[in-house]
């Protein structure tokens, strides 16, 4: 029988022929490199977990596949990474869903305050059908979603005071993520919204362009944000999951094989990641007491005050993201509950 020569064909950008065996003939091994961006630090929980995935990846592909790490928007900011995705000039990143908005609009959901009590609650939905239904609008973007890790319960900084009940947030000038949910929340609040991406944060709190910003405690504490903010208060107001998404016209490219390795890689690095969040938030108010940040809770009587003043938001944003989308998140909540 004649000798059938199989070369591995190059789908994805980044893609290198290396020399193969030369003197059995053998076929030439490819190696592909795969460049991951995200907008945290090196040293934070998403760091960590993004360090993880790459060591997966090289050990399950035997090597063949390389992961390049760049943190802390290096590569630019999630909206400017997300679309170098869609371009196929990027292989992944791992940005919040609220930025996402302005391409599934359905994602909005994920921004609703006060849905989750507990992570618990927040990993049933997103690991159960209402994620799944979400990841699976993501290839109409040129986008494939593989799983979410967690970037987590958000919570209020500035310098003007403590923020403990609703009326504390009259006229403050609050950073927000780019979601018109967050937006529209925030304004029922009281607060003035600013939008803007986060690597522009930290500039626009010490410039005092904005009084305060809204993060889970290990962002806080990773990105300093202790240095130019007075008050912490435990707003607990929302909670923000990290998608983990690779760009489709790399993902179109590669082999069954090389699809699982990422996929799975993604969940097992999820695992690890939501670990290492969850004790790091702990850590974290720890840590930013000690930076002399001053901390104040939130009553639940207050909470639930600050949830009635941003309901009719949430009611009019469910009529265009989809009344059933959003009864089914609730009901997956519920079962938790065991309600
Ligand atoms: O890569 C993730 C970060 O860039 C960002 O999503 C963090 O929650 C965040 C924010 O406030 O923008």
């Amino acid at each position: 029988p004649s000798l059938l020569v199989v070369s591995a064909c190059g789908g994805g950008g980044s893609a290198t022929q290396e020399a193969g065996g030369q003197a059995g003939g053998a076929p030439a091994k490819q190696t592909r490199t795969l460049k991951a961006g995200i907008g945290l630090n090196e040293d934070h929980p998403q760091g960590q977990g993004l360090k993880k995935f790459a060591e997966l990846v090289e050990q399950k592909s035997g090597g063949s596949m390389k992961v390049q790490t760049y943190f802390a928007a290096q590569l630019g900011d999630d909206l400017k990474m997300t679309n170098a995705l869609k371009s196929g000039t990027q292989e992944i990143t791992i940005p919040s869903t609220s930025p996402l908005t302005s391409m599934v609009k359905e994602f909005g959901v994920f921004d609703y305050p006060f849905v989750f009590n507990n992570e618990q609650e927040a990993d049933a939905v997103l690991d159960g059908p209402v994620g799944k239904k979400l990841l699976d609008m993501l290839p109409q973007q040129g986008l494939i979603g593989l799983t979410y890790w967690e970037n987590g319960f958000r919570n209020l900084t500035n310098s003007k005071r403590p923020v403990a009940a609703p009326e504390d947030f009259q006229g403050l000038k609050i950073r927000t993520l780019q979601s018109k949910v967050h937006i529209e929340a925030f304004s029922a609040l009281g607060a003035n919204p600013t939008p803007m991406p986060f690597s522009e944060v930290f500039s626009a709190l010490e410039g005092k362009t904005v009084d305060g910003q809204e993060n889970p405690l290990p962002t806080i504490e990773s990105n300093k944000f202790y240095e130019v903010q007075k008050y912490l208060s435990l707003t607990n107001h929302v909670y923000t999951p990290f998608v983990f998404l690779v760009s489709k016209k790399f993902w179109d490219g590669l082999t069954p094989d090389e699809q699982k390795i990422l996929q799975e890689a993604s969940i097992e690095a999820g695992k690890f990641q939501r670990e290492k969040n969850r004790e790091q938030n702990k850590q974290s108010l720890e840590n930013l007491k000690s930076k002399g940040i001053e901390v104040n809770e939130v009553k639940p009587e207050d909470r639930e005050k600050m949830q009635e003043i941003v309901k009719p938001v949430l009611d009019k944003f469910s009529k265009d993201l989809g009344e059933a989308l959003v009864k089914e998140m609730y009901d997956e909540v519920n079962k938790v509950r065991g309600k």
